[in-house]
């Protein structure tokens, strides 16, 4: 990963990574492997596609508030998507330059779910009186740093964890987890030949026992065929609830996307090809599927 100290989107995009990388074992894993097997001579040479973000549509808070952020460092809001069964909207942005990540943010219509699962939500959401965001020096990547690692709402207790659980598993996920990093996603056609097809690296990852999600297949494909993505699925861990009980809840995962070049552009020598001329964007039927990576479902099912 490219760091520049003195450059607030690569302090906020370096301590993110650094609180994910320590916590989700995977990451490590993974790289160790592509580091041993020579694949990649550091974490740096692994390109990261895209990470991802989920919040809650509640006042003050949600995309509208998480966005601001990501916007003042120079990125561009792209295309809309929206998840009728997962209650969920999310958007895309493009970063302000190419060795920077995209950045995916979803959020949970909170005002489309049971009068039990919203009053709960809003109970912990309710002390939030005005925009977190526009409290902080943006500027200042620290300070951003720190706010994502914040918690903006009391810790919950089990009891509404799982009464959560049981209506959307996203909105237990983020009543506990809150804006820790989703995922972040290794661009697999940026890895040298023998690694740069979903196939390919799939089995790598088999071989090195990294679990992946299965839901919808494990290579989720685009109708033009040109984004096709896998990922894991999360590990368990054990988390301290306000009531003093601990259960085994999900956290983060690791995403793969091997974005094929535009059939515009298929002619084009391979050291002329530029992420520009590769397939952008998302694909509402892959997301929906990779969500699940945090479900139980795919967590318990072998
Ligand atoms: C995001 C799932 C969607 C993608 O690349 O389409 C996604 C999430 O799990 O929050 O990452
Ligand atoms: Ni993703």
């Amino acid at each position: 990963m490219h760091f520049d100290e003195n450059n607030p989107l690569d302090i906020v995009l370096n301590d993110l990574f650094e609180h994910y990388r320590q916590n989700v074992a995977d990451v490590d894993k993974i790289t160790k492997s592509l580091l041993d097997k020579g694949v990649v001579a550091s974490q740096n040479d692994i390109v990261n596609d895209h990470i991802a973000f989920r919040t809650l549509a509640v006042p003050y808070l949600g995309i509208q508030s998480f966005e601001k952020i990501f916007l003042k460092y120079g990125y561009k809001k792209r295309d809309y998507y929206y998840f009728e069964g997962k209650k969920l909207d999310a958007y895309w942005y493009s970063p302000p330059a190419n060795h920077y990540p995209r950045i995916f943010v979803s959020e949970l219509r909170v005002a489309d779910l049971s009068q039990n699962a919203q009053a709960i939500i809003y109970g912990y959401t309710k002390n939030v009186d005005s925009d977190p965001v526009d409290e902080l020096q943006l500027s200042n990547g620290k300070e951003v740093a720190n706010f994502l690692q914040r918690p903006l709402w009391a810790l919950p207790t089990s009891k509404d964890y799982q009464a959560l659980l049981a209506e959307s598993e996203y909105a237990a996920w983020v009543i506990y987890n809150r804006y820790y990093l989703n995922h972040y996603t290794i661009s697999i056609h940026e890895l040298k030949e023998g690694y740069n097809t979903l196939e390919e690296f799939n089995r790598f990852l088999a071989d090195i026992g990294v679990k992946l999600n299965t839901s919808g297949g494990v290579i989720k494909t685009s109708d033009d065929g040109l984004l096709r993505q896998s990922s894991t699925v999360s590990a368990l861990y054990e988390a301290k609830f306000a009531d003093n009980k601990s259960l085994e809840i999900a956290g983060s995962y690791v995403e793969f996307a091997e974005r094929s070049i535009l059939p515009e552009y298929k002619d084009m020598p391979k050291d002329q090809i530029q992420p520009q001329h590769r397939r952008d964007g998302f694909e509402t039927n892959n997301a929906d599927k990779i969500f699940e990576s945090t479900y139980t479902a795919q967590i318990k099912g072998s």
